[in-house]
């Protein structure tokens, strides 16, 4: 059965105030996340907005082991993480790389499709804040085409993102999940679902950011749901090679979505947008919808 909030475990895994921006789509989802993962797990984690809200010791926000790796070794770290855990006879102890999507997507990938073909056992959660934004907002592999970043020229990115879900798929995986912070018990069931299975799991989260999207931190959860109402981003999952929408995406039909617009006027990164690019990405929405 679906988790409610009303039995969400009460056990805290990240301290109360952290260094995360007001309104950070991370701190919700990391929150959330720690209770599914649970206790006696030991955490992998590269240069990030994440390591700057973990904090160092002794004033680290999260309270679980966590080892911070370069950023392009964090899947091979957490390969050595569950050999090691191996080698003491603690295969119990679990073990979660998380990274963002600059270090998933760029530069981690190749350490990550190495643990994907040998079937790591271990959960990799990339949330996409959809840019470098721990250094100030450069673009990333999956920043959407036509957005600003201070990386990008005036009339946005000019190339499409690149969907690391379905190069995931492409590796065979037991278990792969899109998720967003703006659905957080949605979050919480597939981590839950994801830490109970063998191999190599992979996550990807949607993750609104106030200060690299440019809008105000109070409306981080509407500007997430919005990514999912418009049908930009989709929650899926694909289990055992069958793919399935989860939760809202699997009440919308194409004639239900709102129009990407809506989306688009909550962010200022979008202001670049042509109406041509617009009509464009719309219809490549429907066309996705269409093919669902
Ligand atoms: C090899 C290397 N290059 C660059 C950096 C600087 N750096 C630290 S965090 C970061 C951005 C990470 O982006 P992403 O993975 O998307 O996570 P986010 O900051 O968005 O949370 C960069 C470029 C680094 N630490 N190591
Ligand atoms: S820059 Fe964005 S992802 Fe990073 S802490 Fe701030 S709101 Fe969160
Ligand atoms: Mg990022």
């Amino acid at each position: 059965m679906a988790t409610t909030i009303l039995n969400l475990p009460d056990d805290e895994l990240i301290h109360p105030g952290n260094r995360a921006c007001a309104g950070c789509g991370l701190s919700i989802i990391y929150r959330i996340g720690l209770k599914a993962i649970g206790r006696d797990t030991i955490l992998v984690v590269p240069p990030s907005c994440l390591t700057v809200m973990q904090g160092l010791y002794p004033i680290a926000a999260t309270q679980l082991p966590c080892l911070n790796v370069t950023f392009a070794s964090t899947a091979a770290a957490a390969t050595g993480v569950v050999a090691a855990l191996k080698a003491q006879g603690r295969e119990n102890t679990k073990v979660v790389a998380w990274a963002g999507d600059g270090g998933t997507s760029d530069i981690g990938i190749q350490a990550l499709s190495g643990a994907c073909e040998r079937g790591e056992d271990f959960l990799y959660i990339c949330y996409d804040n959809e840019a470098y934004m721990n250094t100030g907002v450069q673009r990333s592999g999956t920043t959407p085409q036509g957005v600003l970043t201070t990386t990008t020229p005036v009339i946005g990115k000019l190339q499409k993102s690149k969907n690391v879900p379905a190069i995931m798929a492409a590796h065979g995986l037991n278990y792969i999940a899109t998720a967003s912070a703006s659905y957080p018990l949605d979050l919480y069931d597939k981590i839950k679902k994801a830490m109970g299975m063998p191999g190599t799991k992979y996550m990807h989260v949607h993750t609104p950011c106030p200060s690299g999207w440019g809008f105000d931190p109070r409306y981080s959860v509407k500007i997430g749901k919005l990514a999912v109402e418009t049908g930009i981003f989709d929650l899926y999952e694909i289990e055992n090679g069958e793919f399935r929408l989860t939760g809202p995406s699997k009440k919308l039909t194409p004639s239900k979505l709102k129009p990407v617009t809506e989306y688009f006027d909550t962010q200022s990164r979008f202001r670049a947008l042509k109406e041509d690019q617009i009509a464009s990405i719309q219809a490549g929405i429907h066309e996705k919808w269409d093919n669902y």
